[in-house]
């Protein structure tokens, strides 16, 4: 019963029994996966599983496959043969799926839970895709970096390895910049929050940032579970927070404060040479942090009434020989991608730099439906499928008042178990290959808490994660057996998923109302917005 699905998985005769003794030998290209085995069952075995003789041995050895493939064998012995760590580490993550709920504590109650015995088992395992991720937005509601890394170990319990960390936008900036200490001397901080969609405010202070040192720690703790972290810094909208740092990099000339309220916003950033040149500055230290080849400047909806009004936009416009502000948002993004190329990383941005003519070499991530997948994949660019109406977590798990995040379309654990990375138009069609996975978003506008984000994200997320891991094709009563099983480790984790029939009293937020988008009108809106990209 595991999840995500693997490819193979078959019973074999015989039995391994894990004790305090057992001992785990590995191939030294494997030592850190054997270390980060170790310490995830020590706990419960209450031994160290060192190298050693006796009988029943866990063996993690190399083989001829893929980097992230790997094949387990359960008999008198475990063996574990990958393709490279990455494979090593889901065939870890599978073995761990083999026993009990309880070895997924963090300490046994009493006398060690071990001895477990796992019946005789044979899995071979792949995953579909390479992209394969989720998006966490720390910058509307800041999250412990205690809480990141534990969201981190969620995600590479589904085989996930993308992090995509949303770090600023209008309502904070959360990454410590050297160079420009007010972006989070003022950035992190604002003087409250909006509740709901009708407009309440709390009245409460929020804030937070990562220090460098803690951008590092996560980056190092993600990477021993082969999950890359890709950094989004959102330009040229969605910027309120940093113009409220430094005003010299807003149109108005007048202070603004970090933004309290949801929704897009009309500040932006403007588009001289000194503001360019300060993002590219963030960006150099930005860099030094995250290894990852890829970087996400967001490029999402910015609003365009300030460059109209504005005599420099306009000029810029002018000088460039530009027909709009649509391409001078493209000629915006275009400065910082000539930027990360140069230093050999790629942009990535929302599906919204496609308007005005796409950077050459970025990939899209798709949000707006999955037109823009469509549209980028078809002229040759890299696609990821973070389609709104499937992916977004944030979205209502059910049609009640009691649902705590009131928020877009109902989208139903069988909803995201629906989804398909490939869209439909490009089936059968050699573009497909520019989609390197699919990613799923946790939005947190409404969502305040850890506890609120284990609300949304799961079980959705466990459904997400065989739609980009398992071979193609659906079968949800096979999912639902598995999840029966995935449930009661989440629990022993501590994961305060939502239960099938809805909100338990606690997880309830009364006084936030909203009801459920009609998925009609919603759909019919995302139309609106990305018609101009069925021209493309
Ligand atoms: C759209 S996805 C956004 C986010 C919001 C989200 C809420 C994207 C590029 N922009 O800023 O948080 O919807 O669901």
């Amino acid at each position: 019963m595991i999840v995500p699905k693997p490819v193979k998985h078959e019973a074999r005769p015989g039995s391994f029994v894990l004790d305090s003794r057992t001992p785990l030998a590995a191939d030294p290209a494997l030592s850190e996966v054997a270390a980060w085995l170790r310490g995830e069952l020590a706990p419960v075995t209450g031994g160290e599983l060192l190298p050693g003789p006796g009988s029943g041995t866990i063996t993690l050895a190399l083989g001829d496959l893929p980097p992230e493939s790997y094949r387990l064998t359960v008999g008198p012995d475990v063996e574990i043969v990958a393709g490279g760590p990455a494979g090593a580490f889901y065939g870890a993550q599978t073995f761990r799926q083999l026993l009990p709920a309880a070895a997924f504590r963090k300490a046994a109650a009493g006398p060690f839970t071990a001895p477990f015995t796992v019946p005789g088992t044979y899995v071979e395992d792949a995953p579909r895709f390479g992209w394969r991720g989720c998006l966490l937005d720390v910058a509307r509601h800041f999250m412990t970096k205690h809480d990141v890394l534990r969201f981190i170990d969620l995600l590479a319990l589904h085989k996930l390895n993308v992090l995509h960390l949303h770090l600023t936008d209008d309502q904070g900036w959360r990454i410590e910049i050297r160079r420009y200490p007010r972006l989070t001397e003022v950035g992190a901080w604002r003087r409250e929050s909006q509740t709901g969609w009708n407009g309440a405010m709390d009245g409460r202070p929020h804030g937070g940032y990562y220090t460098q040192d803690d951008i590092r720690e996560i980056v190092a703790y993600a990477a021993r579970r082969h999950v890359t972290v890709v950094p989004e810094i959102d330009l040229p909208g969605h910027t309120q927070a940093a113009i409220a740092a430094y005003p010299e990099l807003g149109n108005l000339g007048t202070p603004l404060e970090v933004r309290a309220t949801w929704g897009v916003g009309v500040n932006v950033l403007n588009v001289e040479d000194a503001t360019i040149a300060f993002f590219q500055n963030v960006l150099d230290e930005v860099l030094e942090l995250f290894p990852s080849p890829y970087v996400v400047l967001g490029g999402d909806e910015c609003r365009k009434e300030q460059w109209r009004d504005s005599p420099v936009a306009r000029r810029r416009i002018a000088e460039l020989g530009l027909r709009d502000e649509e391409e001078l948002q493209s000629w915006f993004i275009h400065q910082f991608d000539a930027y990360l190329t140069e230093r050999g990383r790629r942009l990535v941005g929302w599906d919204e730099i496609l308007e005005g003519g796409l950077a050459p070499g970025a990939v899209v991530a798709s949000w707006r439906g999955e037109l823009g997948a469509v549209a980028a994949a078809r002229s040759g660019h890299d696609v990821i499928n973070c389609s709104n109406t499937s992916l977004y977590l944030d979205y209502r798990q059910g049609p009640g008042e009691e649902e705590p995040a009131p928020f877009g379309t109902v989208l139903t654990l069988e909803d995201v178990y629906a989804f398909e990375p490939v869209p439909e138009e490009l089936r059968g069609d050699p573009a497909a290959g520019h989609v390197l996975g699919a990613q799923c978003a946790v939005w947190t506008e409404l969502i305040d808490s850890t506890r609120h984000v284990d609300y949304m994200a799961f079980p959705r997320l466990a459904a997400f994660a065989e739609t980009v891991w398992s071979p193609a094709g659906r079968d949800l009563a096979g999912f639902r057996e598995r999840l029966a099983a995935h449930l009661p480790r989440l629990a022993a984790i501590g994961v305060e998923y939502r239960h099938a029939d809805g909100p338990l009293p606690w997880q309830t937020r009364p006084g936030v109302p909203g009801r459920p988008e009609d998925p009609e009108r919603w759909q019919a809106k995302i139309d609106a917005w990305t018609s101009n990209l069925r021209t493309l």
